[in-house]
């Protein structure tokens, strides 16, 4: 069944202000009053974190109910080793986000994608990893109302990874995180607190020479917004623009200062939710005068090279890192801005003064370890466009909006696609594992988004027409999730690989069509099992697809490991409620021909599609 929108729809062109329950008494706080908090580290090869109902102390007085991961405001930070495999466990223990109403959403839904939304799926933002691990939005659940699929869910990440810069076989060492990714519901979910905990791929032996600044002087950041109401608690009413708060938060602390010495610090910024996008710089307090922010790394890690920036734009779930040193500062307070006005942004709504500060630097006058205290000219080699070639096919990504939904449309092979809504059934893309895509990643009509594509990192081409200068910046090199403010283009290449199958299938033996491993190494240890797709119906129970083991389809007979490798990954819009309504689609990597067969193009003509 596919759902689609027709292309005749009154395409509205304003920028849109949504502000939450006008009228409403608000909760208040004075800024840098708090100090900030650093989540809890996590660094075993086996970590398991509660999902639980938590009454956290965030701004004075009554505390504020959330859904959170690990029991605090912000999840913990994980740091884990590349290329060592890492097992995350999540224990289900929620009870509100059970109920029915406004408050749980046992029974919401918002594109009309029937099931149990109080379900959790964790999507681990940035990394390689296999479909069945990666967080699918429309299956592999866990908890909920009935705990069918169970209580626990362990998600194992290899965090390996390959590019033409990067040949060690691992992952490069970047700031990743993790957040439910359940359909229909993730800006809800992620508004009560399940998003947000930094999974920081460490120990790059890439990395572990430069002198950059480490230990307490490499500090999380998550930045976010959220509305409270006069009994501090938030609750959430889907606005279709995106839900705005009047209140940042940093690490779950209002407005927070925090203490620093007289001396370089990297942070590692993150925007986990909802829809506010950030302008971050940095003045003394008293002046407008900018003070320089070293941007070092993207969301793939360390770029070629740092770049000092006055202002960095941050939209939702892009990571940057940057180095602030504080050496000229000592004795003084730093104010780190949301430059929101001067930008001529407040993206999408609800500004106030309010939400132009962030947090306040107190600088001492002490340093008490002066050692990796530098940035280096260079810093990691990133592939360059010209290495991913040849291009096997290119396709459009075009994100709009019809009425009253967010959609995307996928052009190929010069066949224009329809505006459509997410559907559990259907794929949009079909790249072949190991060869390389270039998408055109388009924004059409005067809105912002923040579009990720999931599985593999990917390289900027050319940015609105140019691959220079204000193009492909050197902080725009390799991304996975891109900026789109009104009327942006990006053309952006990446090669789908299948390092993920060695680590999910040792024995090397496919499946059958029954979920049962053949030969010649059957074990039936699973790998086979509970790889059913969901189509509209949600989370079936009957496969209404041939299963593989790695969430891919399709698989036929006696298909090698390597033609089973394919699997199914999200495009979305990370505004989340542009994502819940419903800007999201399913690209599939597919395995390579070997029968000689013409490879299918998805939906060709519109409406055809049966998968
Ligand atoms: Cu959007």
């Amino acid at each position: 069944m596919i759902r689609k929108l027709g292309l005749g729809a009154f395409l509205f062109a304003f920028v849109t202000v949504g502000v939450l329950s006008p009228g409403t008494a608000q909760a208040t706080h004075t800024k840098f009053t708090s100090p900030l908090i650093i989540p809890p580290t996590l660094t075993g090869s086996s970590i398991t974190i509660d999902a639980v109902d938590a009454d956290v102390q965030v701004l004075s007085g009554t505390k504020t109910k959330m859904w959170t991961l690990g029991g605090t405001a912000t999840p913990p930070t994980i740091r884990r080793p590349t290329g060592q495999t890492s097992n995350l466990t999540f224990n289900y223990a929620l009870t509100e986000i059970k109920g029915a109403g406004p408050q749980g959403v046992g029974s919401g839904t918002q594109t009309g994608i029937p099931g149990d939304h109080s379900q959790l799926t964790i999507h681990h933002h940035g990394s390689h990893v296999a479909p069945k691990f990666d967080g699918w939005a429309c299956g592999f659940y866990f908890g909920g109302l009935n705990a069918t699929r169970g209580n626990s869910f362990t998600y194992t990440y290899p965090l390996k990874e390959n590019d033409t810069a990067n040949n060690s076989g691992n992952e490069r060492a970047a700031s990743e995180w993790y957040h439910n990714h359940r359909v229909d519901v993730t800006g809800h979910t992620a508004w009560k607190g399940l998003a947000g905990g930094f999974f920081i791929i460490d120990s790059d032996p890439a990395e572990a020479t430069l002198p950059l600044p480490r230990g307490n002087y490499d500090v999380p950041l998550t930045i976010r917004d959220l509305q409270f109401n006069s009994s501090n608690q938030i609750p959430y009413t889907f606005n279709f623009d995106g839900n705005t708060g009047n209140h940042i938060l940093v690490n779950g602390v209002p407005q927070p200062f925090f203490n620093v010495e007289p001396r370089k610090y990297r942070f590692r910024a993150l925007v986990p939710g909802n829809a506010r996008k950030y302008f971050m710089n940095l003045v003394r307090s008293g002046s407008t005068t900018p003070i320089n922010l070293t941007q070092i790394a993207s969301e793939a890690g360390l770029m070629a090279a740092p770049v000092n920036r006055t202002e960095i734009p941050l939209g939702i779930a892009e990571r940057v890192e940057f180095v602030i040193d504080f050496a000229p500062h000592a004795g003084r307070n730093l104010i780190l801005r949301n430059n929101q006005s001067s930008s001529g942004q407040c993206v999408p709504g609800n500004c106030t003064t309010a939400t132009s500060e962030i947090m306040q630097f107190r600088v001492g006058t002490v340093v008490t370890d002066p050692s990796n205290n530098t940035v280096p000219s260079t810093l990691r080699a990133i592939p360059s466009p010209g290495q991913l070639t040849p291009i096997t096919e290119r396709r459009e990504v075009a994100f709009t909006r019809e009425g009253t939904h967010w959609t995307i449309r996928v052009n190929v092979a010069g066949r224009l696609g329809d505006d459509r809504i997410m559907d559990c059934a259907r794929t949009d893309a079909d790249p072949i594992v190991n060869t390389n895509e270039e998408w055109t990643i388009r924004g059409v009509g005067n809105w912002t988004h923040s579009i990720h594509i999931h599985d593999v990192d990917q390289i900027c081409l050319s940015h609105n027409g140019s691959s220079t200068g204000n193009g492909c910046s050197t902080f725009n090199r390799m991304k996975e999730t891109w900026p789109v403010p009104p009327n942006t283009t990006w053309v952006i290449r990446f090669k789908p690989t299948d390092f993920t199958q060695a680590a999910f299938d040792p024995d090397n033996t496919p499946c059958n069509a029954a979920g049962a491993e053949q030969p010649p190494n059957p074990d039936n240890t699973g790998e086979c099992q509970d790889t059913q797709f969901a189509d509209n119906s949600g989370d079936l129970t009957t496969p209404t697809h041939t299963p593989d083991r790695h969430g891919g389809d399709n698989v036929t007979g006696n298909q090698t490991a390597a033609e089973a490798a394919g699997g199914r990954y999200m495009i979305h819009c990370h505004v989340l409620e542009h994502e819940d309504l419903a800007m999201m689609t399913q690209w599939r990597v597919r395995s390579a021909p070997t029968d000689g067969s013409v490879r299918e193009v998805p939906c060709d003509p519109p409406g055809s599609c049966t998968n």
